[in-house]
């Protein structure tokens, strides 16, 4: 299952975003330490199709896609050399397959800032510091041992490989640089894939701002042309307002989500930037008895659709009979109107699952 860590700077709001997203009631307070416990809490992907499905074929069970949000301690400045919670800390970031990087733009002075002002882009420097700190020290180890092993016998064709690509990426890390800005080839993105290296992996920017800070907010002004440089996508989030919002009644959220200008609660909003962060989509299997929402790599086959469901459907997978859920709703959500209209398909194994596919894969094992 997918897995996003939320990382940032101490105080800088990172339980309440979790809040927001997972409505799971983490501590929220105004000063910093303490706990070192990660919060976790598993969402449901909010997919309007998937309750449309539901409704209509009313399934005696229901499973919605989930993604599971980690919310971490803050990272404190040279954690990433062992300082404050350091490595412990920071292997709970390298199991999350994308992180959300909290940045505090909200002013309220009954909460302390680690670096004692409102400063976005600076703060953001100082957390990627850190991975970039962290993925130095997991490449240096791996350097002594193969400087070791070396010292001994002959590297292996792909260790020598891995060694050279290994001192370039230290080289550009030491440039301060992290490794997403790094060109590298799919072999070499397989040969790294194991070190889960923090600075590779896909960051969303969270902007979290006071409800006053509606419209032009010049403090972010910086960060986010920056970001854009960078090709890292930001998003703005009324951090406490909107954990507050989700305690509401929804006809009451409306109103306040207008005076924020706002269209899609946050919770909403952060989840699906998250999935397309990953480029993650959604495909439906859909029955009587259940109705299913599972989460595919964009990209990914009819055989790989099959093996998310079951080991068994992948390796004994004929076919799959796959109609687009709009195509569905277009016909009357009726399967044999779909086949007289031609847009209900049996697909190969080759079939690129595209993202609200309806699939029923026909096997044989
Ligand atoms: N005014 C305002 N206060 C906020 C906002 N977001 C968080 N706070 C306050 O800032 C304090 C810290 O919030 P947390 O969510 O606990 O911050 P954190 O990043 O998880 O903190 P640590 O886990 O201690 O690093 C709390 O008192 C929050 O109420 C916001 O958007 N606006
Ligand atoms: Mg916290």
């Amino acid at each position: 299952m997918l897995k996003c860590g939320i990382v940032g700077l101490p105080l800088s709001g990172k339980s309440t975003v979790f809040n927001v997203i997972t409505r799971a009631g983490a501590e929220v307070k105004p000063y910093a330490g303490g706990k070192t416990e990660p919060n976790r809490a598993l969402v449901s992907v909010p997919d309007k199709r998937f309750d449309k499905l539901v409704e209509i074929f009313k399934p005696k069970s229901e499973k919605p896609a989930d993604v599971e949000f980690v919310d971490l301690a803050g990272l404190s400045k040279d954690a990433g050399k062992g300082a404050g919670l350091g490595n412990s800390f920071l292997s709970f970031v390298s199991e999350s397959e994308a992180l959300l990087h909290v940045v505090r733009v909200f002013k309220n002075s009954a909460v302390p800032h680690p670096e004692n002002s409102i400063n976005p882009l600076r703060d953001w420097r100082i957390v990627e510091a850190e991975l970039i700190y962290r993925d130095l020290g997991v490449i240096s180890n791996r350097l002594a041992r193969l400087d070791e092993k070396l010292a001994k016998k002959k590297l292996t064709p792909a260790e020598s490989a891995e060694l050279s690509l290994l001192k370039e990426l230290e080289a550009h890390l030491l440039d301060e640089k992290p490794l997403r800005e790094f060109p590298l080839t799919d072999d070499q993105k397989r040969t790294l894939s194991g070190f889960a290296f923090l600075t590779l992996k896909p960051e969303l920017v969270v902007l979290n701002l006071d409800d006053t800070q509606t419209g032009e907010v010049p403090e972010t002004a910086e960060l986010e042309a920056e970001m854009n440089k960078k090709g890292l996508k930001c998003v703005k989030v009324y951090g406490a307002t909107e954990m507050e919002l989700e305690q509401l009644d929804p006809d009451d959220r409306e109103e306040f989500m207008k005076d924020l200008s706002i269209t899609e609660p946050g919770r909403d909003r952060l989840i699906h930037e998250a999935y397309k962060l990953l480029g993650l989509i959604s495909f439906f299997t859909s029955g009587t008895d259940e109705v299913r929402a599972w989460t595919l790599k964009d990209g990914s086959n009819a055989v790989d659709a099959a093996g998310t469901i079951h080991s068994d459907l992948a390796r004994g997978f004929i076919r799959a009979q796959v109609v687009a859920y709009d195509d569905f709703i277009a016909n009357n959500a009726s399967i044999a109107q779909c086949r007289e209209k031609g847009v209900l398909r049996l697909e190969g194994k080759e079939y690129i699952v595209k993202d609200g596919d309806m699939i029923e894969i026909r096997f044989n094992v």
